[in-house]
């Protein structure tokens, strides 16, 4: 049963249950709809340049040819014209300008505040506009936004204009939507970095699920994906090691410095790799001063810069602890062995600067300088009555070092995405559960094909793999399968499906995942075995997308949906076991270090994997499981996770596309935005978007929502009535299903034209009768 009462601002609000779910309403009442149109014409007029009404074309779905060529030229057409933004439908496509410009003004974010009979040119803010009003009508449960794109094709900055905007909607000033918003630049300076693709390219994937109660946001909670935790250690030609490194060395004080002992950027092995240093940074988004304000208002105990004293007992400060732990990686990674006359490495140092180096390391994690000597010199192995200890070679010591910092690096990642969601999940109160809707952000990692590809990449390119999945799966398939179910009458559509190659990532026991785990546990195994597994059973045409690379016994090419990538398997083997001697572990767990304790205590890595169930509703069988799964399994894991969230939800689908590789403005390369046109399916994206019924309502919702727009009697059967209220707005294109009701995507908005033009004809009656108009 509907209930109804009125805003103050005169909106008419109402609630209904539906499933058992209370849905809220809020219909803007003829008064306020005037004003809104009074606002949003003179807004209009102020903007109409920046946004440009005049291209006719900002809907490629609406040409009445569609070529690749013609796709094209429609999108550089509007690039050079500053347009970054068109429709292709439903779906919205965004070109990178590379540049400033004035599109995000606060006149055009009110612009796109209200959705009423205006037209709105494309917008990421539109988007946003139509999200925010399925949230407070109730509409859909879970929604979420797929951004895809290659790297660099601005992802990250769609997502933050997008939550940024929509925080805006809501309010935008509650501490809430403030902590959601620091919680970028946070992660960034911890997760991003500069690559050859993108000077802040993101090295972990994010899901951002947003819970709302009418309208207001009531906690968000953040989903992570595989940092990339390699880079703290090495990094290619031309790249950087992660932001927060170098915010060190550029923003803080000198005597925090010197609390942390912290010297140069130039002295640390670990951001001089291939001269990374000289790369210039274009990008510096953020600074540590945002960053540990960030910190402060998501209530990370203590301030780094306050600290003047040289009191170093840090516990229950967890910012000072953060940053003591950068300084012992970047200065553990400076550590260098010495061999004795077998080869083995030596534990004594007798160097000055070796001696310096590790009491600096051993003073930040807060353990003893001999024992980290110990762990990253020999194992100790325990069997039943003694113990074996066996001496490091030189390269095991530096593998061991340099697995230290990475995992230490990682963990304290997870343990930052974990206290974040501390705080933003904080308001949300499970008893209110089934009033709440959700906004699902997506933001990953985009393709990457770089000259060598590691096995990093391989997890990128197959998360990337399955969005274009998740992508053909909505456009494609579901909505032939629903065509056939409901005696709808349309044109198939031949599109590239990517079905084959996620098979070979995905598949048991054969498929590149599980074979790299069968390799992994063997223990005579190596990357070269891998290699040979993989050629053996998918090479020589056994498989489609797989090729042999005969002139490299370490390599193999997978035929990506965006091309060919040939991966380098060298390190796949200990990448995916990802182990650390339990000595480390019992070392940090016995830290005088509260956080670093912390890290070890639990494994905070698994909290990322979904970070939604939280540890305490773990058994300690489960994390005993999830404990031994290597990174392949667990990421496989998570990709699942976040696919059946996705498949949960009404998705919006938005196209990030890259208009050169040079990362420059004002420069648009047709070869180079054709290719991604092209595998990315734009053209028959395109065409199902024209051809196809994008929106399906129940009869049911139909009647409900436009009801008023039939003079005829209801009939007794609800597709009938359906037709009477169609056939009356003179709309045509529509299909009546079994079930439901097929329109094309510009109808609703046609049809919510007629609802505002009848809402005004009734405020006009009601005026004329009260005697204020003739
Ligand atoms: V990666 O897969 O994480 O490597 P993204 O996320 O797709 O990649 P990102 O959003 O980081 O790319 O964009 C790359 C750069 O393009 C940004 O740092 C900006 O300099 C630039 N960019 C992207 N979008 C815009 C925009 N709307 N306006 C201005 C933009 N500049
Ligand atoms: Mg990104």
């Amino acid at each position: 049963m509907s209930k109804g009462r009125h805003s103050r601002d005169g909106a008419r609000v109402s609630s209904y249950r539906k499933e058992g779910v209370e849905h809220v309403l809020m219909t803007p009442s003829a008064n306020v709809i005037t004003i809104m149109l009074i606002q949003e014409q003179e807004l209009f007029s102020s903007i109409k340049d920046t946004i440009s009404m005049e291209d006719k074309n900002d809907d490629l779905a609406k040409l009445s040819l569609l070529t690749e060529d013609i796709l094209l030229e429609h999108l550089k057409h509007r690039y050079d014209k500053n347009l970054i933004y068109t429709y292709l439908g439903d779906i919205l496509v965004a070109v990178n300008p590379f540049h400033e410009t004035n599109l995000y003004t606060t006149q055009i974010r009110d612009f796109y505040r209200y959705s009423t009979d205006i037209q709105k040119p494309p917008h990421v803010y539109a988007l946003v506009d139509l999200v925010y009003r399925n949230v407070c009508h109730g509409i859909y449960k879970q929604q979420c936004c797929v951004i895809s794109g290659e790297s660099g094709s601005g992802k990250t900055e769609s997502t933050k204009l997008f939550l940024k905007q929509l925080m805006y909607l809501c309010g935008g000033s509650s501490q809430l939507e403030q902590q959601i918003l620091q919680a970028t630049p946070l992660l960034e300076s911890f997760g991003n970095a500069q690559t050859v693709m993108n000077n802040n390219s993101s090295r972990f994937g994010k899901y951002i699920a947003l819970k709302f109660i009418n309208g207001k946001v009531i906690g968000a909670q953040i989903s992570d994906y595989l940092l990339e935790k390699s880079r703290v250690v090495i990094q290619s030609p031309g790249e950087r090691n992660f932001h927060i490194f170098y915010y060190l060395f550029d923003y803080l004080p000198l005597e925090t410095k010197q609390i942390l002992c912290l010297r140069t950027k130039h002295d640390y092995r670990y951001l001089l790799t291939n001269s990374s240093l000289d790369v210039q940074n274009a990008t510096a988004t953020n600074s540590l001063d945002e960053v540990i304000n960030a910190m402060g208002l998501l209530n990370f105990t203590d301030k780094v810069r306050i600290l003047k004293n040289n009191d170093l007992s840090n516990n229950g400060r967890e910012q000072h602890s953060m940053f003591r732990i950068l300084s012992g990686i970047l200065t553990i990674g400076n550590l260098e062995f010495s061999i004795d006359d077998e080869g083995f490495t030596q534990q004594n140092f007798d160097e000055e600067k070796a001696k310096k180096n590790l009491s600096i390391i051993a003073n930040m994690f807060g353990v003893n300088s001999d024992l980290i000597m110990e762990c990253l010199t020999t194992m100790t192995t325990l069997t039943r009555n003694e113990r074996v200890i066996r001496k490091f070679s030189l390269q095991s010591s530096q593998d061991a070092r340099d697995a230290l910092s990475k995992h230490l690096y990682a963990r304290l990642f997870s343990w930052l995405i974990g206290k974040i969601n501390e705080t933003l999940n904080n308001p949300y109160s499970s008893q209110s559960y089934h009033h709440v809707v959700e906004i699902g952000l997506l933001d990953i990692y985009g393709f990457e094909h770089f000259e060598l590809n590691s096995f990093e990449q391989l997890c990128i390119n197959l998360a990337n793999e399955q969005i274009q999945f998740f992508f053909n799966q909505h456009i494609f398939r579901m909505e032939m399968t629903e065509y056939e179910h409901e005696g709808i009458i349309a044109e198939r559509l031949a599109f590239t499906d990517n079905q084959t190659l996620l098979e070979l990532f995905m598949a048991k026991p054969l498929g590149i995942l599980s074979l790299l785990d069968d390799e992994s546990r063997l223990p005579k195994a190596t990357d070269q075995t891998f290699v040979e597994k993989l050629n053996y059973h998918f090479g020589l045409n056994k498989h489609e997308c797989y090729s042999i690379n005969r002139n490299n016994k370490y390599s193999f090419t997978i035929h990506h949906y965006a091309g060919k990538v040939s991966y380098c398997a060298l390190g796949f083997l200990e990448k995916n076991r990802d182990t650390l001697s339990d000595s480390v572990v019992d070392m940090f767990k016995n830290s005088r270090d509260d956080l670093i304790r912390l890290l070890f205590h639990g494994n905070p890595s698994d909290e990322s994997i979904d970070s939604n169930k939280g540890l305490q509703h773990r058994t300690a069988a489960e994390k005993d499981a999830r404990n031994r799964l290597t990174v392949g399994a667990q990421y496989r894991n998570s990709l699942q996770i976040l696919m059946d969230r996705m498949c949960a939800s009404h998705p919006v689908f938005m196209r990030c596309l890259k208009p050169n590789q040079q990362k420059q403005a004002y420069l648009f390369d047709d070869s180079f935005v054709r290719a991604q046109l092209r595998y990315c399916g734009m053209l028959e994206t395109t065409r199902i978007r024209k051809e196809g019924y994008s929106v399906r309502l129940s009869f049911e919702e139909f009647i409900q929502k436009y009801g008023l727009l039939s003079k005829a009697r209801p009939s007794n059967v609800p597709s009938i009535t359906c037709r009477y209220i169609l056939e009356e707005t003179h709309l045509t294109e529509w299909q009546l299903g079994k079930t439901k009701l097929f329109l094309k995507y510009y109808h609703p908005e046609y049809l919510e034209k007629l609802m505002n033009k009848y809402r005004q004809a009734a405020l006009l009656i009601q005026r004329r009768f009260r005697g204020y108009v003739g």
